[in-house]
């Protein structure tokens, strides 16, 4: 008999949910009413895509976010929004401030797909920073007011930057993709560690792209998406993929099992897909054929995920799981 599977994290009763549709076979489903952010939820905003929420202050607002909101300069800009249920939100008209920072750092030039990690009681963002080409910045707030940037984790170039919910033996860890300056046409997961968030080391591989006979639609690149999830069978982690057909890259995104100790050993990777672009909002847009997630919220008791991924690079969608199934789905699925 199998032990009964624990999940980690705090109790999200009220998040949002959706159950499966009468039919549906798969794992994971979208939500009915996606997309749930519009291209112009903003006055000046092109699309609102690839974003993070968390939990936050319960009974105020119940969940905060740090968005992705390109302008219609086309300039890539991170926003603060707030959710009284996680589906409607309110986001700042104005860009994220970021203070603190060492001035050669500081600098802003460019911000994309954020990921938000709660430590402790602090919420850190990494994000894809520019900084001589794309590398990972990081910062912490405790009131989605005031973001206190820290040094940028790596050297350029390098993307998908997601930190664990907590220290791994007595470190700070990420999970990152070094790439190029460029649509990088290649791509592994690495996984580094830091004592105190300003110097990372013990760099170790975690996953390069599959085979394209066992798992197409991994087999150009991969990338973490949310901060991972911590169960009693390992860290659940949602990760993109990229397929390269005749007519471009198709993002879709799957699931893997990673050691609890030792996170740069999976332990199981899916071959098929959860999601892969299929709705016209994931086909067409800004750059078509795109699902790509950045942030789920969980409820340990029920086992329930809602997954937050970007459309087409132009709204935000939301899609939803039992976190027991998806493990399963990805233990006997596995392409290990
Ligand atoms: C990646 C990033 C993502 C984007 C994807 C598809 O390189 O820029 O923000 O969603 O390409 O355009």
């Amino acid at each position: 008999m199998q032990s009964k599977l624990e999940i980690m994290g705090e109790p999200q009763p009220g998040m949002p949910w959706e159950e499966r549709p009468a039919g549906c076979r798969s794992v994971v489903w979208r939500y009915s009413k996606n997309p749930i952010i519009g291209r112009d939820a903003l006055s000046t905003s092109n699309s609102i895509f690839n974003s993070a929420v968390v939990p936050f202050r319960k009974g105020e607002y119940n969940y905060a976010g740090v968005f992705r909101c390109d302008d219609t300069n086309r300039r890539m800009r991170l926003h603060v929004g707030f959710s009284v249920d996680g589906l409607k939100w309110d986001i700042d008209e104005e860009d994220i401030r970021l203070t603190g920072a060492d001035p050669e750092v500081g600098e802003w030039v460019y911000g994309y797909d954020p990921r938000v990690a709660k430590i402790g009681d602090r919420y850190y963002v990494t994000w894809c920073n520019g900084y001589h080409g794309p590398t990972i910045g990081v910062a912490w707030t405790d009131d989605f007011a005031t973001f206190h940037q820290l040094e940028n984790a790596f050297l350029p170039y390098n993307r998908n930057g997601v930190l664990f919910p907590r220290k791994i033996n007595g470190n700070y860890a990420m999970l990152s993709r070094p790439s190029d300056t460029g649509h990088t046409p290649f791509g592994d997961i690495f996984y580094s560690e830091s004592p105190d968030l300003t110097y990372w080391g013990r760099h170790r591989h975690v996953m390069a792209p599959a085979a394209f006979e066992l798992s197409a639609w991994q087999c150009m690149k991969i990338g973490a998406g949310p901060v991972p999830i911590e169960t009693s069978e390992g860290w659940l982690l949602f990760y993109h993929g990229v397929l390269r057909s005749c007519n471009g890259y198709v993002y879709a995104f799957g699931s893997a099992l990673l050691d609890r100790d030792e996170p740069w050993k999976v332990l199981a990777r899916s071959g098929p897909y959860l999601i892969s672009p299929r709705e016209t909002y994931e086909c067409m847009g800004d750059v078509p054929n795109v699902t790509f997630p950045c942030a789920s919220l969980h409820d340990p008791a029920t086992g329930r995920v809602a997954i937050y991924y970007g459309c087409a690079d132009t709204v935000t969608g939301l899609a939803f799981g039992y976190i027991p199934e998806i493990i399963e789905f990805t233990k006997k699925n596995s392409i290990l």
